[in-house]
């Protein structure tokens, strides 16, 4: 197929052009994106949404009442009131962290230090990022509990037969991934918090991989803690999301202690601001914050269902074109319906790192590596594979130049 695609669900042509950095060349060649699940390009407007707060009206916030710290101050919590109504939540509910990774460490040194004790029980998945696995190591360890992991099918999902077993052993905490960024499978995070909820559990979301790609709504999901990251859906680094159950949160020492996070300050003791403030200390990350919003605007006005259409629109095309390559095998749930929008895979021996540095002479950016997910590696038995992650700007083009390019590294490695 030729042209760039133009599904019912809007104009990839037209959102291309909103994305300045589509416009260079990588070793001559157009750049093809497709590194999407390690952090996604930037639209126009939250660039500019940046350079506008560092140009016209830069001030810390919640702290000076002068016009500057005024518009500074009303800007971020507006970012704050968007990007919780995007996910179904409530802004109160809303910390700002630095990503993903903070938002889970948040949870295991505030709820966990204070709620977990000797002999507890943790349970994780087999399918986590590192950061949805090492932070409850790290409490484990401090805290005298056990950390077990949910197992997988072969067709990639979660055991089911596994969590119910789990949970008949009554663990404080349930800690899984709404999508997996190496096999794409979409998780039942309602179904799974409302099981780990009727065992006693409190339950953490990873989102990292959902927020940006399908149509989140936490009312409905239901999880104590939700985890999202600004970069992965088309916002600046160094800002995420945690979402908290308010009671949660205010029943949870802070996780940093200075400025702005106290109410009151005594010699020996301090009193704590409200949440989500409490979480919040010092200076934040007001510029990636505001940006954040604008991404979140940008995402709406394309719709989230679209999103989910076109990458899925994507997948379906990605399978049928990638299931004519000899020697490729796809890891991952095979109907596009139950996946998101990424595929990883193995092409015969070729190692990932160099069928990556292959498709880079193309202008094709992939990842190649263990994505964070050693226990999951281990579990397909490799220790690495390559991946191609989508997003918006992608289109059918996009998916051809990755096969060609795969024939290209055939070709060299005689596969
Ligand atoms: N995955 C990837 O290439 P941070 O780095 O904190 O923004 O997000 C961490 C994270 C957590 N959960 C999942 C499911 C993720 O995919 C990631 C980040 C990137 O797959 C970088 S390792």
């Amino acid at each position: 197929m030729t042209g760039l695609l133009q599904t019912e669900a809007f104009d990839v042509e037209k959102v291309r052009a909103d994305f300045p950095i589509l416009k260079r060349k990588v070793h001559g060649k157009r750049l093809v994106y497709l590194d999407n699940a390690a952090t996604t390009q930037k639209p126009q407007a939250v660039i500019d949404a940046l350079v506008d707060y560092y140009s016209r009206y830069n001030s810390n916030v919640h702290r000076s009442v002068h016009t500057l710290g005024e518009e500074a101050t009303a800007a971020y919590e507006a970012s704050r009131e968007r990007v919780a109504k995007f996910v179904g939540g409530e802004p109160r509910e809303a910390v700002f962290v630095r990503g993903t990774t903070e938002a889970t460490n948040l949870v295991r040194y505030a709820w966990g230090e204070k709620h977990i004790a000797k002999g507890d029980l943790l349970v994780s998945t087999r399918m986590e990022h590192h950061s949805n696995i090492v932070p409850w190591q790290l409490l484990a360890r401090s805290r005298g509990a056990t950390l077990k992991f949910v197992e997988l099918t072969p067709d990639g999902h979660l055991d089911m037969g596994s969590l119910e077993e789990l949970l008949r052993e009554s663990p404080r905490l349930v800690a899984f991934t709404h999508c997996s960024n190496v096999l794409g499978t979409i998780n039942d995070a309602t179904a799974i918090c409302a099981k780990a909820h009727a065992a006693g559990a409190v339950t953490v979301v990873d989102g990292a991989q959902s927020v940006p790609h399908f149509p989140v709504d936490l009312a409905s999901i239901g999880a104590d803690f939700y985890a999202f990251s600004g970069h992965k859906m088309l916002g600046p680094t160094g800002i995420g999301v945690l979402m908290g159950k308010k009671q949660l949160l205010q029943d949870m020492d802070p996780f940093e202690g200075g400025g702005e996070m106290i109410r009151e300050v005594f010699d020996d003791h301090s009193t704590w601001n409200d949440v989500p403030y409490k979480f919040e200390a010092g200076t934040v990350n007001i510029a990636d914050a505001i940006g954040l919003g604008a991404a979140v605007d940008y995402l709406t006005a394309l719709g989230m269902d679209n999103v989910r259409k076109h990458e899925v629109r994507l997948l379906d095309y990605a399978r049928d074109v990638l299931s004519g390559v000899k020697g490729l095998q796809v890891y991952g749930p095979e109907d596009s319906q139950q996946r998101s929008g990424l595929v990883a895979f193995n092409y015969a021996d070729v190692h990932p790192h160099d069928l990556a540095t292959i498709l880079d002479e193309e202008g094709v950016a992939i990842r190649s590596g263990h994505h964070c997910a050693q226990l999951l590696m281990r579990c397909l038995d490799v220790p690495a594979t390559s991946r191609a992650s989508f997003h918006v700007y992608n289109s059918y083009d996009d998916i051809d130049a990755l096969k060609q390019g795969i024939m290209k590294a055939g070709a060299i490695f005689k596969v």
